[in-house]
């Protein structure tokens, strides 16, 4: 059993490699629901979704979500009746959070949504919510507080941030099989995402960070940090925000109570020892995904021994 800590894009492009070289039955990626959010009354779960998607081969690569090809005639009737729509949702994307919406409503957990929407794509892997619990991550910033997708879609990541709260994790459960998931892998791998918003949300939920700490598997990161700079999304805002270097050695550090490997870009080879000094032990290769044989051989290096 291989179990993935897994956000948005980066890890998505990660796993498409990783189930390449497992079976998919055999991965479960536990999903940060941080980013979930209500819009014309229905829950859109944008990791979970990009997760599915793009491990279904339906994801739109160009933007790294959304489905391929989508068109936006509902949302541009949306806009006509006067409504929000910076976020940009397709027509076959809005069938999802009607889907999704309608059996939450019908008293499914989000975990049990999550799987039949894993079976109607045809997914084998095990996704699986951090937790079926309310939870926003919302980030302070001048003017007060926003949603994740606020800051970073709306108003394009242009403000400071002066802090993030993660509404929900003092009584936020891990879903079904999510510790069990941790504890009963061979290799737990902590995806290349956002170390705030997507890794440190899934890590604030109870008892996750402890199953980290105490399971016999190894437990493998990937950079998301390549020369100084995300390759996509705002982790170097929140890290500088928050008042942390933005370098691999940072999110080494910040992971460094579970973490047993990290693994680094070429271009980053000068914090090896840096990042040894931890008690980390550090691989070196191209962590940059730009090709399936990028991501098959990534995955290559996180797993051998
Ligand atoms: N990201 C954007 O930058 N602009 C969008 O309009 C946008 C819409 C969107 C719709 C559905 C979905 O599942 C994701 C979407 N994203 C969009 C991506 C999302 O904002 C982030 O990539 C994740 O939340 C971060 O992991």
């Amino acid at each position: 059993m291989i179990t993935a800590l897994a956000g948005g894009v980066g890890a998505a492009r990660f796993l498409t490699g990783l189930v390449r070289l497992v079976k998919q039955e055999d991965v479960s990626v536990i999903v940060n629901t941080g980013d979930d959010i209500e819009m014309f009354g229905l829950h859109i779960s944008p990791d979970i979704d990009i997760v599915a998607y793009t491990l279904a081969g339906i994801v739109d690569d160009e933007k790294g979500w959304g489905i391929k090809g989508d068109t936006f005639q509902c949302l541009e009737m949306l806009k006509k009746f006067g409504l929000e729509t910076w976020f940009a949702l397709g027509d076959k994307d809005f069938a999802t959070h009607i889907f999704r919406t309608d059996l939450l409503k019908k008293g499914f957990t989000l975990s049990q949504v999550t799987d039949e929407i894993c079976r109607v794509l045809g997914l084998k892997v095990n996704i699986l919510p951090m937790t079926n619990d309310k939870f926003e991550t919302r980030i302070k910033i001048e003017e007060g507080s926003v949603h994740f997708e606020e800051y970073f879609v709306k108003r394009q990541a242009k403000d400071k941030v002066l802090g993030v709260e993660f509404v929900g994790a003092v009584n936020a459960k891990p879903s079904p099989k999510v510790t069990d998931s941790i504890m009963n892998a061979e290799v737990v791998v902590i995806c290349p995402s956002n170390p705030i918003v997507s890794i440190g949300t899934i890590l604030t939920v109870d008892g996750i960070r402890d199953a980290l700490r105490r399971t016999s598997a190894k437990v493998v990161g990937v950079s998301p940090i390549v020369a100084g700079a995300p390759i996509k999304g705002p982790a170097d805002k929140l890290l500088r925000g928050l008042g942390f270097e933005v370098s691999a050695f940072s999110v080494a550090k910040l992971y460094a109570d579970f973490l047993d490997t990290f693994v680094i870009d070429n271009v980053d080879a000068a914090e090896k020892s840096r990042i040894e000094s931890l008690g980390i032990r550090v691989r070196i290769t191209n962590t940059v995904m730009k090709s399936l044989e990028d991501k098959v051989r990534l995955a290559k290096t996180v797993l051998e021994d």
